[in-house]
């Protein structure tokens, strides 16, 4: 994939997020009061009749699968609740900056197309192969609202039982499917996401590049993490096994896994 398939904020932002410095500064205060401004001015609906749904998918933090825009989700817990596995600095670029920047651009790369209105798994699976900007855009906004979920603090632990028996069934063990996760993360080349999903009825292991998802290859994504350098290179710099293991370990929101596991089985 060439890299002009990309708006230049995101470029910048992921060189600014690995380029900064750890310690408070100058600059990243004005960064974050930039932040700020921009979380303002994007939480302006573009479509004036979907204010009130937005206003509502705001507060609760669900994914807002049937409005018309795209609109940034407050994080479902503090910047600093996922310490010491996911850093507060990490969280406050990747969701206040990253994932912002998906959510404006993808809201103008909206306009105009005839993915307008419809939801937000309509564009992303439409508009794959056939407008890359868009797809880009709408594909990460879908990834991530979904990513702030799949994560809670004190997170990892005991799988539901259902969802337990169809990882057995579908992977042949949890280590299995922890050791095929791990693995799916560590060998995306470049920037991408390691999946459990549900293809034809059972959980399988899969990986995917840039803003793609199960979701583009006839499979329901129920649990991804997030290989982009900007998700763990903070925390763990080139050590992305570590926070790979750490996410499965220490974060993931497996109640949240059983929800999209039920509904992807309907
Ligand atoms: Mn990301």
């Amino acid at each position: 994939m060439s890299s002009n398939q990309y708006p230049t904020v995101n470029i910048a932002q992921e060189n600014e997020a690995r380029l900064a410095p750890s310690n408070e500064s100058p600059r990243r205060e004005f960064l974050i009061g930039l932040s700020a401004t921009a979380v303002a001015l994007g939480a302006i609906p573009a479509q004036s009749g979907s204010a009130g749904a937005q206003a509502a998918n705001r507060s609760t933090n669900q994914p807002e699968s049937m409005h018309m825009t795209f609109t940034l989700p407050d994080l479902p817990y503090a910047h600093d609740a996922l310490q010491p596995y996911m850093s507060k600095e990490t969280l406050e670029y990747h969701h206040d900056k990253h994932h912002l920047a998906y959510v404006t651009n993808g809201n103008n790369l909206l306009k105009g197309t005839e993915w307008e209105g419809k939801s937000l798994e309509d564009v992303v699976k439409g508009s794959f192969g056939k407008n890359a900007g868009l797809f880009n855009n709408a594909g990460q906004h879908y990834n991530h609202l979904h990513f702030w979920n799949w994560m809670k603090p004190n997170g990892g632990g005991a799988i539901p039982g259902k969802v337990e028996k169809a990882i057995i069934d579908g992977i042949g063990s949890v280590d299995k499917m922890k050791e095929g996760f791990i693995q799916a993360g560590v060998t995306q080349f470049g920037s991408g996401w390691c999946w459990l999903a549900v293809k034809d009825g059972k959980v399988i292991v899969t990986k995917t590049a840039n803003g793609e998802s199960p979701l583009v290859q006839g499979a329901t994504p129920i649990l991804g993490c997030d290989v982009w350098e900007h998700s763990y290179y903070i925390d763990y710099r080139n050590r992305r096994p570590d926070y790979l293991k750490a996410f499965i370990e220490n974060l993931v929101n497996w109640a949240y896994v059983e929800e999209m596991y039920e509904a992807a089985i309907k």
